[in-house]
This record gives structure tokens, sequence and C-alpha cells, in this order.
């Protein structure tokens, strides 16, 4: 009889964001008490990393350093998640504010491969921007994740690499961000031609779907032996018409999404060896 196969799936949630105002979404977790509370339900729902973006006492998006470093102290005393920092922020944070959310030191942080357009704004990451991204994560041990919006982010991926080196434990780790109003489109057909386009040197890869194209880009991500991104960052409905309510039941979903192709999902430890990051902080 056949060995029955079953690999692990790396589930990520992006909770919080900075695009969505609290006032237009009361159940996003925008105060670090529901960061926390958030956090301890999608870890034991399933999840092993978290994407943060940290809002300021009116819910607004915020990179103070204070409030960033007073965040991953938190998440890794409530949970054993990796702790991952967007260095995204929003489409209106300079980006020397973004660079230096690294001094916050959290066991991972994004880093986009380019320039793109964001609905009505413009996302900027300048090549030098990236460049620099990627030199001081290195230099302190924390694990990039690549965030390729495009498919000339996944070429300028295969550029990064091979001009400035690998990451931390020479894994490479990216999501493919899709359906983002400039970005590349939330379709199977897209996601197929991005993974042929991963530089060789890609040890792991997931996938996120913005708002309707969720389900879309979950499933093939899925057939192609990705990984799952998911949460309230990127998707506020669950079903057309039907608000998420919370971002456990995007991981829960998540969750039997990988069970029917028999897909478990990686402990935050399995998450630290992949991402080649020490096991013990
Ligand atoms: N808020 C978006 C403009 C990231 O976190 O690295 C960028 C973003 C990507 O969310
Ligand atoms: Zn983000």
């Amino acid at each position: 009889m056949a060995e029955t196969v079953v690999d692990d799936l790396l589930i990520t949630v992006a909770p919080t964001g900075a695009e969505t105002a609290k006032s237009d979404c009361p159940e996003l977790p925008t105060t670090l008490d529901e960061l926390v509370g958030t956090a301890k339900e999608c870890e034991a729902a399933g999840a092993g990393l978290i994407h943060v973006h940290v809002r300021d006492a009116d819910h607004r998006p915020t990179l103070d350093l204070g409030r960033l470093r007073e965040t991953v102290t938190a998440l890794r005393e409530s949970t054993s998640l990796v702790v991952q920092l967007s260095t995204g922020g929003s489409v209106h944070d300079p980006l020397e504010d973004r660079l230096r959310v690294l001094d916050a030191a959290p066991d991972s942080c994004s880093i986009t491969l380019g320039t793109v357009n964001f609905g009505d704004d413009v996302f900027l990451n300048p090549w030098p921007f990236v460049r620099d991204l990627h030199r001081v994560a290195r230099e302190r041990g924390i694990a990039p994740e690549f965030e390729l919006f495009d498919l000339g982010h996944v070429a300028a991926l295969g550029r990064l690499l091979a001009t400035d080196g690998l990451p931390v434990g020479d894994r490479v780790h990216c999501d493919l961000v899709m359906g983002v109003p400039g970005g590349m489109p939330g379709t199977a057909d897209a996601l197929v031609a991005a993974v042929a386009a991963l530089p060789a040197a890609v040890t792991s890869w997931s996938a996120t779907g913005i708002g309707r194209t969720a389900m879309t880009v979950a499933m093939a991500a899925l057939a192609k032996g990705g990984h799952l991104r998911v949460g309230m960052e990127d998707t506020l409905s669950f079903a057309p018409g039907e608000p998420v309510g919370s971002n456990r039941r995007l991981v829960e979903r998540a969750v039997a999404l990988g069970g029917l192709v028999h897909r478990v999902p990686m402990a935050p430890h399995r998450v630290r060896e992949a991402l080649g990051l020490a096991v013990q902080r």
C-alpha cells in the first residue's frame, strides 16, 4: 500500500493591515489587547506566523518604535508565533520610518520588491530601499518575507538574490500578494505564471488574494503546493455579503482547505526552521 504523504502548511495571519479604518470595521484588532487576543486565537486555530501592522491610540497606522517594540514583546510573551513586522507600513509612511521598523528586532519582516500602484495610491519601494532592507535584515538575523505584488517583483527578487546574496539561514520565503488594484490579478493563471518564474533559490512561498480573490488564490496556491496567508488585512468579507467577523475564522477556513489536500498546519517551531531562524529565541 502506498504511504500516505502529509505535507505541512504554513498559515500566516495578517490580522490588521494599515489601510482599513477601525470605524469601517470595528472587529479589526487595532489595540494591543485586541491584537494579542487575536494572535492567541489564531495560533490555537493553526496559524504559525503573524504579520503585524501597529495602530496608535486613535487606531491609526503608526511606525512608532516604542509601540512596535511593545507589540513584539507582548506577542512573544503570549504566543509562540513567529512575529513578522511590516516594513510596508501604510502608503503614506516615509521610507526612513519603514527602515527603522527593523530596530524593533522582530523575528521576520516583510520586504516588497518594487513600487506598485495601490488603488488610487502608490506603494513606494525604490530599489536602493529594497537593498537596504535586505542588507539590514541579514545583518540582524531577521528573516525576510519577500512580498511580490507583480510579475516584475518576482523577477526583481531574482535580481536581488543574485546581486546581494541570500537572507539569514540561506532560506528564501516569499508571499504572492495578488488582486491589489495595480498589481497582478488574483487568478489561478497569474499564480501559475508567478510560481513558474520564482527564482530557484526560493525555499518556500505562500499566496494571498486580496478581497474577493481570496478563495481563488488560496485554492490555486494549495493546488501548486504553496502556503497560505489569510487575515483581515487582506479580506473583510468571508463570503459575498458576509463580513469576516474575526481573523480566527479565516485561519480556521485555511486549516480546513489545507486538510482537504492533506496538509497539516505548521507549528511555530517548524516555521522558525523553515525561515532559517534559530528554533529557540
Ligand atoms: N499597506 C500596504 C501599502 C507590507 O506589509 O509589507 C503595504 C503592505 C505590505 O501592507
Ligand atoms: Zn502588510
